[in-house]
């Protein structure tokens, strides 16, 4: 397998128009399916060959998706005079800034880059692409970038509360008219990254459109033929493809003068949750459980399917998610890498669905029948190559929260702590599945209670939130606020907040947990479990910090669309 990526906050990963997330809140009357752009499938030629810079260290699979889908073939650069005989050069930059700039400056692929930048020919950087143009980064050093651009790439300051990594969609305020952001102003596209460049007098030439989180940031320049984007095109479904198009094929449709809107705020994002396992005949199916118990109860006892993986998550990205995700719930019994049907699903999901893609389920250290040891980074560089955008740990993540909060050590080794440093931690999801636990006072635990809403069932107005592994099956000694707090620091970079109470009920998510948990962090919270109306995610967002929101049932059941 090629080498991983190291960190930083670029994904090699692009829903649609944004201006709402999801359909949920939607104005009356626009809430019909909005379809990718239709985009015509290519014969092959020359003049459809896209030259794709991949330097091996990580996941660009998203971008080949991309460019296949809009009809275009791939040339993959081998030497710094591929780079100078292309045409037309995607750079999707994908892992830290300093390994990126050794890897380009030891191959002489830097060199090349400036050349090919100088004599003006058409190119895309994406993400760490657009990074790498300007003079340095803090991240890793500072560390000097290839100079094309003045200005420092800096981080996001956090210590404001700012929620860091910028993960999400979030609007374009377009400065220049641009053919590639045509149309696009105003229009929400997918960021996720924990550095940004920033506008100033010196770079103000190159800048076609920034973008407002915490302070207006670069989110796109261009100069000539050389453009380059902070967000991802190839994961914001349909607004994205018909950028990335508009690169590929410079004289197609869309043009439409700039309106110079005002940036607006980062969306809060709804997803969609695919719970997939073998059933009885070992077929993999979508399921869905109440409470975590996902058989039927009536006499067969067998498990509930719900559809197929693959085209649930195809229609749900054409109604508009703005994630999708997949939870393998039995993974932890099994060995993912042997569960090639599952890698198959992924495989064929990335292919059709153009906004982010999360895998969870079995990540962890492995040793099969036969003796051979498979670390949890290779289970999840496997889930990354078959096209998952970010992979998601429960059980081991609170096997790795316990033993840190013990011995106040990071060892480093942990999966949580391997996979964040080297994919980084925007591609690190924890899954967190507590169940509560009812107390008459705070002092009757050693974990953050919270008052709750409603009184427990002897009158108990406290609460609790224990976590569990193996999908609920066996409590563990540690509660939801401790273990977000122990795996943010451990590196993750997302957390995904189930509640075992409220699973498949319908009845609104907890809303005591999620406030608790998404007070205590600095990283993103999704919200989950209970989802029954739209007014749930209103709610939700209100009351509470979550950046996003979970569900699974009420999309299944074609309850909202
Ligand atoms: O422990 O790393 O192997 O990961 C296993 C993963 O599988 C975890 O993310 C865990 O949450 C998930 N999982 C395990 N068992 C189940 C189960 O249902 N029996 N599903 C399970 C968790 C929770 C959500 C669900 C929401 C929204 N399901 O994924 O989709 O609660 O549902 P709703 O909107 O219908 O209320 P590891």
């Amino acid at each position: 397998p090629p080498p991983p990526p190291p960190s930083q906050g670029a994904m090699a990963t692009g829903a649609a128009n944004h201006p709402l997330p999801c359909s949920v809140g939607r104005p009356k009357g626009t809430n019909q399916r909005r379809r990718p752009a239709s985009l015509s499938v290519r014969a092959s030629s020359d003049a459809n060959t896209v030259t794709l810079l991949d330097y091996g260290a990580g996941n660009v699979r998203s971008v080949r998706n991309a460019i296949r889908h809009l009809g275009f073939n791939i040339r993959d650069v081998r030497s710094p005079e591929d780079i100078l005989a292309a045409d037309r050069l995607v750079f999707p930059g994908v892992g830290a800034f300093g390994s990126a700039m050794d890897v380009l400056n030891r191959t002489g692929m830097a060199d090349a880059l400036r050349e090919y930048i100088r004599r003006d020919r058409p190119f895309l950087g994406i993400c760490l692409g657009l990074q790498l143009l300007f003079d340095s980064s803090e991240e890793n050093g500072p560390v000097s970038g290839l100079g094309v651009i003045p200005g420092v790439v800096r981080r996001f300051d956090s210590s404001e509360g700012l929620i860091v990594p910028h993960i999400g969609w979030n609007a374009l305020q377009i400065t220049k008219d641009t053919q590639l952001l045509q149309g696009a102003d105003g229009h929400h596209v997918y960021f996720v990254h924990s550095y940004h460049a920033l506008p100033s007098d010196a770079n103000r030439d190159w800048i076609s459109s920034t973008c407002n989180y915490g302070e207006s940031f670069i989110s796109s320049i261009s100069m000539g033929n050389i453009e380059a984007v902070q967000f991802h095109p190839e994961k914001s479904g349909a607004t994205g493809l018909s950028i990335f198009e508009k690169f590929l094929s410079p004289n197609s449709s869309g043009a439409k003068a700039p309106a110079h809107r005002k940036a607006s705020k980062l969306a809060k994002r709804v997803i969609a949750c695919l719970d997939v396992r073998s059933n009885d005949n070992g077929d993999l199916v979508v399921t869905k459980g109440d409470q975590y118990d996902v058989r039927d109860h009536s006499s067969s006892k067998e498990v509930r399917n719900l559809g197929k993986p693959v085209e649930l998550a195809s229609q749900y990205y054409i109604d508009g998610a703005d994630e999708v995700s997949f939870l393998n719930i039995t993974g932890f019994r099994a060995f993912p890498l042997g569960d090639l049907p599952m890698l198959e699903v992924l495989r064929c999901a990335s292919e059709k669905v153009f906004v982010p893609l999360t895998v969870g389920g079995g990540i962890r250290d492995f040793t099969d029948g036969s003796g051979r040891y498979y670390s949890s980074l290779e289970v999840a560089s496997e889930y990354f190559r078959s096209g998952a955008d970010k992979i998601s740990i429960g059980s081991d993540a609170v096997f790795a929260a316990e033993a840190y909060l013990q011995t106040g050590v990071k060892t480093g080794k942990s999966s949580l702590e391997q996979i964040s440093r080297v994919y980084g931690n925007q591609a690190v999801v924890v899954s967190i599945d507590p169940r509560r636990v009812y107390v008459k006072s705070p002092d009757e635990v050693q974990f953050r209670t919270v008052k709750v809403s409603s009184k427990g069932p002897l009158g108990e107005e406290y609460a609790w939130y224990q976590c569990t592994v193996s999908g609920g099956r066996d409590s563990r000694p540690i509660g939801a606020y401790e273990l977000a707090k122990a795996v943010e620091e451990l590196g993750a970079g997302e957390i995904l907040l189930n509640c075992i109470d409220c699973d498949g009920q319908g009845g609104g998510f907890d809303i005591d947990l999620i406030k608790m948990v998404s007070d205590a962090v600095t990283i993103p919270v999704i919200a989950s479990s209970g989802a029954g109306s739209v007014e749930h995610f209103s709610e939700v967002f209100e009351k509470t910090n979550a950046s996003a929101a979970l569900a699974a049932g009420i999309f299944h059941r074609k309850e909202v669309l």
